[in-house]
């Protein structure tokens, strides 16, 4: 047999710390999946592609990546693209090996020859076709130094022909110098130092430095705010955590907001501006081009956000007052207000359901679905000790929920909580059956409110009639029984907490539907 161009590639990969595939077999890329099988790393058998690359977006957003998904000519890497652009848009690194035709059938219209590299020209960072088998080490290394140093997509097409050609192993080590940055400390401290109300919006540059985002913020009396791709950064039961900004988002972020005489955008460009106040504005960021995106920044800082709270913390004086002791009591009032709305009665209501999941399934990541869903587990879901959370934060995919949850889960080697709505569940819900084929302990949540909650509301606001957004759902207990996955449903209050230890204590995958009244909806905070 020797060694292949699909062999050296899927060796490249490994070299480079990939440890699993993602992929539908077929085709053309079935000699890359034979290629993995023979080293032994995992290809999971997804039944979608495109919940394979929502799981390696799943898996790049948690550890950094680079996740992996594969897809066969034509279709199948047609049908990556969802996930490709969730990844492209959180800036998750994930590479996408594709198919292609053999290349004495390619430009003559032959079966399932799909110019894919043009497709994907809008998603990917590094867009190639491996034609040259000498040179499949250093278009593999350069597809995963491009995904992670630039944080997005690099995508590799090979026709068939190619793959099985010989290829000669060879190192290709690069190593990328760690950046360092410095910036203009005296004239941020200055700016911190005579601002009465400055206020804190963490993204996901922040993600892991909750202790050192707090110890600023307790020194200059910052309330913080979090981007939702920042959720659970930082705990809410600190004086200075004012929840989400934004439409998800909290009333008190945005008092908060309204009275900031400074803004610390910490790793974060937080797309609606509506949110924002207009005010001097410092924004921490290692992208330059995103300064000034969202407002006219007076003071960019090219730097990331440990270093430049490393730098300025322990320099800048204690404020005496503390902006957000001011605010207690608006944060107060939010908290009654959503303590109001988690009271009980016989049925379950939407944000008791996002709390208890808080008391009841602690320690393990969150995979979060769109739609108002989001909204309740941004607000409701509590948080005691900084856990990671996962959103489809940028594109918005609904269908996030269970492949997002099936990454987590391999890429964290631990339970995951899945926290869908019935309409994200039934778009992706075939990976429920991936997560039983390999024992994966994703939880799934299904928050069945009979419709796509969030859109209806949409169209109420904008004042059209409510259209196309009820569902006829299945009988969510009989499938996922079908599927051989333990499922519960749950329509009394009383029956919650009992269901939610039942989920948590589940070895392989499971699902919890709850029925929810459809006219729960959450409140706007504009
Ligand atoms: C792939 C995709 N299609 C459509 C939408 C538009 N959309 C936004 S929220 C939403 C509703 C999701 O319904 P469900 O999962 O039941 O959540 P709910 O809002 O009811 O909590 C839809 C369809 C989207 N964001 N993504
Ligand atoms: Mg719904």
């Amino acid at each position: 047999m020797g060694h292949k161009v699909a062999d050296e590639l899927v060796r490249q990969l490994l070299v480079a710390g990939v440890k699993r595939f993602y992929g539908v077999p077929g085709d053309a890329i079935d000699l890359v999946v034979d290629a993995v099988r023979k080293t032994g790393a995992t290809f999971v058998q997804v039944r979608h592609e495109e919940g394979g690359a929502l799981a390696a977006s799943a898996e790049a957003k948690l550890t950094g990546g680079p996740g992996v998904c594969l897809g066969t000519s034509g279709p199948g890497s047609i049908h990556l693209l969802n996930g490709l652009y969730d990844a492209k848009l959180d800036g998750a690194p994930v590479i996408a090996i594709t198919g292609q035709v053999p290349t004495a059938k390619m430009w003559s219209n032959f079966f399932q020859e799909v110019n894919l590299n043009r497709l994907f020209d809008d998603v990917a960072i590094y867009n190639a076709q491996l034609v040259n088998p000498q040179e499949t080490p250093y278009v593999v290394a350069r597809a995963v130094r491009e995904a992670v140093t630039r944080k997005g997509v690099s995508h590799i097409n090979v026709p068939e022909d190619v793959l099985r050609m010989d290829a000669v192993p060879r190192e290709v080590t690069v190593k990328v110098p760690e950046t360092r940055y410095t910036f203009a400390q005296r004239e941020v401290i200055a700016d911190i130092e005579i601002s009465a109300r400055p206020v804190i919006i963490i993204g996901k540059g922040a993600q892991g430095l909750g202790e050192e985002v707090l110890s600023l913020a307790r020194k200059i009396g910052a309330p913080i705010v979090h981007a939702l791709n920042a959720k659970g950064v930082v705990p809410d039961y600190v004086p200075q955590a004012f929840g989400g900004l934004g439409m998800s988002g909290t009333r008190a972020a945005r008092e908060a907001l309204s009275r900031a005489d400074l803004l610390i955008m910490m790793g974060t460009s937080f797309p609606f501006v509506e949110f924002l106040p207009d005010v001097k504005t410092i924004q921490v960021d290692v992208e330059p081009w995103k300064f000034g995106l969202r407002a006219p920044v007076v003071q960019p800082v090219l730097c990331d956000v440990e270093t430049f709270l490393k730098e300025v913390t322990p320099s800048v004086k204690e404020k005496k007052e503390k902006f957000y002791d001011e605010l207690q009591n608006v944060k107060r009032s939010w908290m009654e207000e959503l303590t109001a709305l988690e009271k009980q009665g016989t049925k379950v209501r939407p944000g008791a359901l996002a709390k208890a999941l808080s008391e009841e399934v602690p320690e393990v990541p969150v995979v979060v679905d769109t739609g108002n869903v989001t909204v309740w587990v941004n607000r409701h879901f509590r948080v005691k000790n900084p856990r990671r959370f996962l959103f489809s934060s940028w594109l918005g995919t609904t269908g996030f929920g269970v492949p997002g949850g099936l990454g987590a889960a391999f890429a964290s080697n631990s339970q995951v909580l899945s926290v869908v709505g019935d309409g994200g569940f039934v778009m992706t819900m075939q990976e429920v059956l991936t997560a039983r084929k390999y024992g994966v302990p994703v939880k799934v949540v299904i928050f069945n409110n009979s419709s796509f909650g969030m859109v209806k509301e949409q169209q109420q606001e904008a004042g059209l009639q409510p259209f196309g957004v009820e569902l006829d759902n299945p009988d969510f207990v009989e499938l996922g029984r079908s599927f051989n996955v333990p499922s519960r449903r749950v329509e009394e209050a009383s029956e919650l907490t009992d269901a939610l230890r039942w989920l948590r204590q589940e070895k392989g995958p499971a699902i919890l539907e709850v029925v929810l009244d459809p006219r729960d909806v959450p409140p706007k905070v504009s």
